[in-house]
């Protein structure tokens, strides 16, 4: 069956077709097993968690003016965190009825509950370190007081941090990295669709050359959201690629350039010199790009999350995180450890595989729908 025959299900496009993530992707990642590629390091290899939920139906309609309505637009927050909500939330809320003296027991408790939702053990500590600090000063003794200090500190972790992605530049170049899976691709389409819906002259750039599925894979989410992609064949030079795509940028007059990058190389020195090289030629044929260097990573591999951004991080400036797949694990406390351990602002989470499903990350909305 062709590719682009495989979209179904979900969410109609602007022509009325169905859309469907993940299919797509199994075929692609399907493609990417037989094309090799199998010496890459350790540290790379990302297993596509099987976490990850069959998703049910959404019923997101879309207003005038293209933004997803607002009824319904908190609650999918809330249901695309429900499973750390339930690990987080509900476990405090469980330990504070329980424990109602704020005794060793109480907060060594509280440590426990974050670290399993993978909030990192120095987050945790510092936080619950503050929580007592705070607790003691308020001279609270009631765990039952305690909820509204651990929004304080939760919030406080957000506050250093600018969250929006920097559009004002045009055109404004999006590089777009992270590890194979982690899901830069759909994320990418996802982009493009809500900035054409904003109606933003958007150009894709197909920067993973090293496989003809990811060309292919990034060509269906053009051709279906209604964007032009300059792409060459598989094997080419992704430096090439990005500089027809800013000349066609800047011939197009477009307002965002958008660029994937392969997430798998031979290994890991080579991923990192081939993302140093596309960025060095687009520093070059547009002084002050790329505006936003965002790595993708997948939210349900845990700490691995935190490596892997540590490694990128080394390799090349990065000014935002997209966090994918919240929705599909339990410990989506890692959003307070990406904030806390990586100085890297979280710009956008993905809760889901619909095209709505990519969210501005707002730390206010966050907090109220784990801890609301
Ligand atoms: N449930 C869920 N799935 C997601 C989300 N974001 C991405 N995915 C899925 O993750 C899988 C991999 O996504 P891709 O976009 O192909 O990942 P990639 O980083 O481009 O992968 P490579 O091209 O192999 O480097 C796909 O099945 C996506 O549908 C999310 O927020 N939630
Ligand atoms: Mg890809």
């Amino acid at each position: 069956m062709a590719l682009f025959d495989k979209f179904k299900g979900k969410k109609k496009g602007d022509n009325g077709e169905d859309i469907n993530v993940t299919e797509i992707s199994d075929e692609v990642l399907e493609n990417e097993e037989e094309d090799g590629a199998d010496n890459e390091e350790e540290a790379f290899e990302i297993e596509l968690s099987d976490e990850n939920p069959e998703l049910e139906d959404e019923d997101l309609t879309d207003d005038e003016d293209g933004k997803p309505a607002k009824k319904g637009f908190f609650e999918k927050l809330k249901k695309g965190l429900s499973k750390t909500r339930a690990n987080i939330n509900d476990k405090i809320v469980t330990l504070i009825k329980s424990n109602r003296k704020l005794d060793d027991d109480f907060w060594e408790e509280l440590e426990e509950i974050l670290i399993y939702a993978d909030v990192g053990v120095n987050t945790s500590l510092n936080l619950v370190s503050n929580i007592q600090k705070k607790a003691k000063k308020q001279k609270l003794y009631d765990s039952s007081e305690v909820m509204d200090l651990i929004k304080e500190e939760v919030t406080n972790l957000f506050n250093n941090y600018d969250n929006s992605i920097n559009l004002t530049s045009s055109p404004t170049i999006i590089l777009v990295v992270g590890v194979n899976g982690a899901g830069k691709t759909t994320s990418i389409a996802k982009m493009a669709h809500r900035y054409k819906k904003e109606n933003k002259k958007v150009i894709l750039a197909a920067g993973d050359t090293f496989r003809a599925a990811a060309i292919d894979q990034l060509q269906v989410w053009a051709s279906r959201v209604g964007v032009e992609l300059i792409k060459h064949q598989e094997g080419s030079d992704p430096g090439a690629v990005v500089f027809d795509a800013i000349s066609a940028a800047k011939a197009r007059k477009a307002d965002i350039l958008i660029i994937d990058t392969a997430g798998r190389l031979q290994n890991k020195t080579n991923l990192m010199k081939e993302i140093g090289k596309v960025r060095n030629i687009i520093e070059r044929e547009l002084p002050g790009a790329p505006h936003e260097v965002l790595l993708v990573v997948d939210a349900t591999t845990g700490q691995n999350a935190i490596s892997q951004a540590r490694i990128f991080k080394e390799a090349t400036s990065v000014s935002g995180i997209i966090l994918t797949k919240l929705d599909g694990t339990a410990k989506g406390g890692i959003v307070l450890a990406v904030a806390e351990e990586l100085e890297i602002p979280v710009k956008l989470i993905g809760i889901g595989e619909g095209m709505e499903d990519l969210r501005d990350f707002s730390p206010t909305d966050f907090i109220e729908a784990l801890f609301g």
